[in-house]
């Protein structure tokens, strides 16, 4: 069973990537064949600095390594020193609808979300933007996958690259594998601290609704203390009725907390606080010391990629016959 998971250097980590994404990864990677990697490629869809991206995808995989993904047995790689995803992506290009791009609700929203002032959003849309689902397709589909680990918000995507890769063995031959989408156990969707109705994010969530991974211990306090909850005063699951106490719920219990007996929101915050500091302290002293030789993270990186190249190229070559390229 191979998994492949990514990762958007799109802003820098935090909590809902930790809990929803990264801690899935590294409990799975004991027992699955893993394959992680820093999709720089995407992250170019929307407006980015060169030299922010740069610094990004290098922190992005330190992080990683520093929550626990083990390199021997997950391979870690930059999506861009792998042209076989690229080159695969145009050959779905021309497998793939403009309307069936074009109806993504993720393309909807950030074309949209381009023109409204919001944090992370500007500039013109990217034609990149509205053919990121089938890249992502080759992400999957180049590496055989077996598993892409999905929240609500990909599931169109994997849908599409299903459907691209079922379309493709139809017409030219059994050329790929189908991957499934899945939720593996004790996932947890974060949600923004600020605006509690909205997943936290990288790029559009402001420093108030958001728990960067290497924030230092008393911003993070300070955040947690600071969150949106409401003037009803219950301490109980209700994510409709009451978002913000639910998000801190489901952070207090992903975190290892109790999520018992709490009488005030005062008190739940403060326990929050405390568990979600338990979690992040290790990783920003691991983080300290990968970060002095960011060399080593860059053989990682090379490593991974390695590894992982055999296999992308087989399908390359396999799809380029397939369609007909000499
Ligand atoms: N808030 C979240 N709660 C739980 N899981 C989350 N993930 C992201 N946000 C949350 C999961 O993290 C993985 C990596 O995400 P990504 O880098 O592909 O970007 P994203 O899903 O688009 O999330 P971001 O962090 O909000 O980035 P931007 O701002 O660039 O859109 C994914 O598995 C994702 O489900």
């Amino acid at each position: 069973m191979r998994r492949l998971t990514g990762f958007q250097p799109t802003g820098r980590l935090h909590l809902g990537n930790l809990l929803g994404a990264m801690r899935p990864l590294i409990a799975a990677q004991r027992t699955t064949e893993s394959l992680a990697f820093i999709a720089d490629l995407h992250a170019m869809t929307v407006d980015h600095d060169p030299a922010r991206l740069r610094e990004l995808t290098l922190e992005t995989a330190t992080v990683l390594l520093a929550a626990g993904v083990d390199p021997e047995r997950t391979a870690l790689f930059t999506q861009s020193s792998m042209p076989a995803h690229y080159e695969l992506h145009y050959l779905l290009e021309c497998t793939t609808g403009y309307g069936e791009a074009a109806r993504m609700i993720q393309f909807k929203e950030k074309s949209s979300a381009s023109f409204s002032g919001r944090p992370g959003a500007g500039g013109p849309v990217r034609l990149s933007l509205l053919t990121y689902p089938v890249l992502m397709a080759a992400d999957i589909l180049v590496h055989d996958s077996d598993e892409v680990p999905v929240g609500d918000d990909q599931n169109q995507h994997l849908e599409l690259a299903r459907t691209v890769a079922q379309r493709f063995n139809r017409r030219y031959g059994e050329t790929f594998r189908v991957p499934a989408g899945v939720l593996p156990d004790g996932v947890a969707r974060v949600m923004d601290l600020a605006e509690p109705r909205r997943k936290m994010s990288k790029s559009t969530s402001t420093d108030a609704g958001r728990i960067g991974l290497l924030d230092p211990p008393g911003t993070v306090r300070k955040t947690i203390m600071r969150a949106v909850t409401d003037t009803i005063g219950t301490v109980r699951h209700d994510p409709a009725g009451q978002p913000g106490v639910t998000n801190l719920l489901t952070i207090l219990e992903a975190c290892g907390g109790s999520a018992d007996d709490f009488t005030s929101y005062g008190a739940l915050k403060t326990a929050v606080a405390d568990a979600v500091e338990e979690v992040l302290a290790p990783i920003r002293a691991r983080h300290a010391e990968l970060v002095k030789d960011p060399g080593h993270v860059r053989s990682v990186l090379d490593a991974g990629r390695e590894r992982v190249l055999p296999r992308a190229e087989a399908t390359v070559r396999r799809a380029r016959e397939a369609i007909g390229l000499m």
